[in-house]
């Protein structure tokens, strides 16, 4: 068995809400550069319209980094601008499709997933789950149909009940997925939702295994893996007996500083894999990018 991961660091602008899970809120460039001497493979763009991201620009400090990017997300739609996929008015359900579509065209650029994490929405008060439901797929379908020509995932995040009334655990992520029957939306556990809202790890994670294509990490308080008690060494063994090979991208809060918090992710999740790799294989390597298992 072996497991080929990448680390990556969730990031977004110097004008980010203070609400935001990033650990570094700082110009997009500066924080590639950043992230590259850290040692992270990727950075996840946390982001309210894809306006915000020049291209070019960020093309340019990829490049000379190595640095992907391998998410750009979307919460602060939902969170800064109230514009969300169940929203009972159609102008506001359009708003947020219009958002996300911009995103997906951008994600396109670089090779990037599209996170519809916090921009489900809500089961708004006096309405159905039902009635979400299908306002929420009919928009994932209209995102789908811009993302899947243009060879984008749309990635589906269950979010805590704390958050939102809507998809909390990994079974109704896995659910929507299915449902949705489009081949670009796959499911994105978050091991901090995870740990409040799923009865099991494993159980949740081996049943959507042929889904999952990206994971957020954070340890039980959402500092920095290693600050709480989360059980990585299980969880990195369930991913490799999954055989997962994509990124796990830490979703933290810049506590007590974003320094030391990304110094603290990258380090933690560098050990794990090693330990994990230690018990399972111990004959082979880890390598710094695609870390093997
Ligand atoms: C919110 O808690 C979260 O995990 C984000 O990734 C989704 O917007
Ligand atoms: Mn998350």
């Amino acid at each position: 068995m072996s497991l080929a991961v990448k680390f990556g660091l969730a990031v977004s602008t110097a004008d980010a809400l203070p609400s935001a899970f990033v650990v570094f809120r700082d110009d997009l460039c500066r924080v590639v550069d950043r992230c590259a001497a850290l040692g992270y493979d990727g950075v996840e763009l946390a982001l309210r319209s894809a306006s915000q991201v020049d291209v070019p620009a960020i093309r340019r400090r990829l490049a000379a980094t190595g640095l992907e990017i391998p998410c750009i997300s979307s919460g602060q739609v939902f969170a800064a601008d109230g514009l969300y996929f169940t929203h009972p008015d159609e102008a506001i359900r359009r708003a947020a499709v219009d958002r996300i579509t911009g995103m997906i065209r951008l994600a396109a650029e670089f090779g990037a997933k599209v996170n519809t994490g916090r921009v489900r929405g809500i089961v708004p008060e006096g309405e159905t789950t039902a009635t979400a439901t299908a306002r929420y797929l009919d928009c994932l379908g209209q995102c789908a149909g811009v993302a899947e020509p243009l060879g984008v995932e749309l990635i589906v995040e269950p979010v805590n009940r704390y958050e939102v009334n809507f998809i909390n655990s990994c079974a109704e992520g896995l659910d929507i997925v299915r449902r949705s029957s489009r081949p670009s939306v796959k499911l994105m556990p978050d091991l901090f939702h995870m740990n409040i809202e799923d009865p099991s790890f494993r159980e949740s994670i081996e049943a959507a295994r042929d889904y999952i294509t990206y994971v957020h990490v954070a340890d039980s308080n959402r500092l920095a893996p290693g600050w709480g008690h989360m059980p990585f060494a299980e969880i990195f063994g369930i991913l490799s007996d999954i055989d997962y090979r994509g990124y796990l991208t830490a979703e933290i809060l810049p506590r007590p500083d974003p320094d030391s918090a990304a110094q603290q992710a990258i380090r933690f999740l560098n050990q794990e894999l090693k330990h994990a790799h230690d018990t399972k294989k111990p004959s082979e390597g880890v390598r710094r990018r695609g870390h093997r298992l």
